[in-house]
């Protein structure tokens, strides 16, 4: 009996003290030229695919015939379902229909770079075969295969970059926050034991994750307000993470410090490669500073059957190109329902963007922020290393005559994406004025290509 308690307390401290020595042994040093290696397939990679999966998606937003409000995935916490519970729920998970390479074209045609999915959310299930826990995916569910492994190797055969999603607050680990239940997520909770869930459970899942996914490129933290997390304890964990996989790249909720839903950290020195605004774009940009929004295409992450208020194709094309052009990457939010099936009204929409983006994707990959503001008729995005800026008219002017505003110096050259036919360009009222075709080539947005002088232009 004793022996039995004392094992695991003599564990836990020798395993606290061999993280305690790595951290202090390894402390990152990184230059400017090493992080913008590090980041560069990132930034040139502008939108991504974020997947909310887990046993939520098995009740859909109902409980015992009531439709529960909130977000889908945090239908634990809405309905107050006490831990045990909702695990049982797992047995109910059983997505026969998953089909891993499906979900790879879906966003592979869509015009995405990456996949993020959720390795374990707020609720505590593991979508992988963890060795630390059996409240996973493969010994849990009657399903016994693990979706992370799947996802991984489709999304590297569609040649996509793959990283995952990983609560640290955490409703079912006892030594976490289940406790604070019927208010999972009280921003006052502390959990005596919180430490012992961090070294024996928290960890040792990210190593299996960092250490047994190849592909995982991206570790995409989130549930890092509770009170039992802070900024000290956020770096600790990056270094050590970097420790394990030099090329890793962290967002800032491993840190304690994010300011709410606009999502960059209040202080410059927290921990985190890439600020993460959530349903929101930053209204005028954040130049110099890595950022990614991420954002639902309804009003859910995770499945509900009744949310039917999706967002239209105009609109999610014009807030990718108003992201790109403000600096940052987009990462729109797909929620597959229990089955495996990624909604249909998803796919349809991620097809339309797909058909935008393969005409027009040169004016969003590898862009950087506009060098000319903010346009009332739309935005602009800019190529560097070629001293292109593409200007996206969102609303075609009537008169056909387009104010190159913020420009100053005349441009070489002014065409249409996909057109080299050169279009007049004359000095006029509102600066340079650009006499567009007859024709308007797209609704949503039509892109034009600005040849400046030269790269001086672009930053
Ligand atoms: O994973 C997704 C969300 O589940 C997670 N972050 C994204 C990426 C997230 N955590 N918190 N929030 C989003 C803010 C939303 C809080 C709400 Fe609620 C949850 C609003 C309604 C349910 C908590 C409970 C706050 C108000 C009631």
């Amino acid at each position: 009996m004793q022996l039995r308690r004392l094992v695991p307390a003599l564990t836990l401290a020798i395993l606290a003290f061999a993280e305690a020595t790595a951290q202090n042994a390894a402390p990152r040093v990184e230059t400017a030229a090493q992080k913008d290696a590090r980041m560069a397939w990132w930034r040139d990679a502008r939108f991504g695919m974020f997947i909310h999966w887990g046993l939520y998606a098995v009740p859909a937003g109902t409980w015992h015939g009531e439709r529960v409000d909130g977000l889908g995935e945090w239908i634990m916490n809405q309905a107050k379902i006490p831990a045990s519970e909702y695990a049982q729920l797992a047995k109910q998970f059983n997505p026969v229909q998953f089909d891993a390479d499906a979900w790879a074209k879906t966003a592979k045609d869509a015009g995405m770079k990456y996949i993020i999915i959720t390795s374990k959310h707020h609720d505590g299930f593991a979508n992988f075969d963890s060795k630390v826990s059996s409240y996973d995916i493969v010994d849990a569910t009657p399903y016994h295969r693990d979706a992370i492994k799947a996802l991984a190797s489709a999304a590297h055969r569609a040649g996509l970059r793959f990283g995952v999603y990983y609560s640290i607050m955490d409703w079912h680990h006892p030594d976490a926050q289940s406790g604070a239940y019927p208010d999972y997520n009280s921003r006052s909770f502390h959990s005596p034991n919180f430490a012992r869930y961090v070294e024996t459970y928290m960890k040792p899942q990210l190593r299996e994750l960092v250490t047994q996914y190849p592909e995982i490129d991206v570790l995409w933290f989130d549930g890092e307000w509770i009170a039992d997390w802070s900024d000290a304890q956020g770096q600790q964990l990056y270094d050590w993470l970097h420790t394990m996989k030099p090329s890793l790249i962290i967002n800032n909720r491993v840190g304690h410090s994010r300011q709410g839903m606009a999502g960059m950290s209040a202080n410059k020195d927290a921990p985190g490669d890439f600020g993460t605004p959530e349903q929101r774009v930053p209204p005028e940009g954040l130049p110099g500073v890595d950022w990614e929004t991420c954002m639902t295409l309804n009003d859910t992450w995770g499945f509900q059957t009744f949310d039917d208020n999706w967002k239209d194709t105009k609109t999610l094309v014009r807030t990718l190109v108003d992201v790109a052009s403000k600096g940052g990457n987009l990462l729109l939010n797909v929620g597959p329902t229990a089955q495996g099936v990624i909604p249909a009204q998803s796919v349809s929409r991620l097809r339309e963007m797909g058909d935008w983006m393969r005409v027009n994707g040169e004016s969003v990959y590898g862009t950087t922020a506009s060098p000319f503001g903010l346009p009332t008729w739309g935005r602009y995005t800019a190529r560097q290393s070629t001293g292109k800026v593409y200007a996206h008219v969102f609303d075609w002017p009537k008169n056909k005559q387009l104010a190159l505003t913020g420009v100053t110096a005349r441009p070489r050259s002014v065409y249409l994406l996909g057109d080299k036919k050169p279009l007049s360009v004359e000095r006029g009222e509102g600066g340079w004025m650009v006499s567009l075709p007859a024709v308007r080539p797209s609704a949503i947005d039509a892109v034009l290509v600005v040849e400046t002088g030269g790269t001086s232009a672009t930053r």
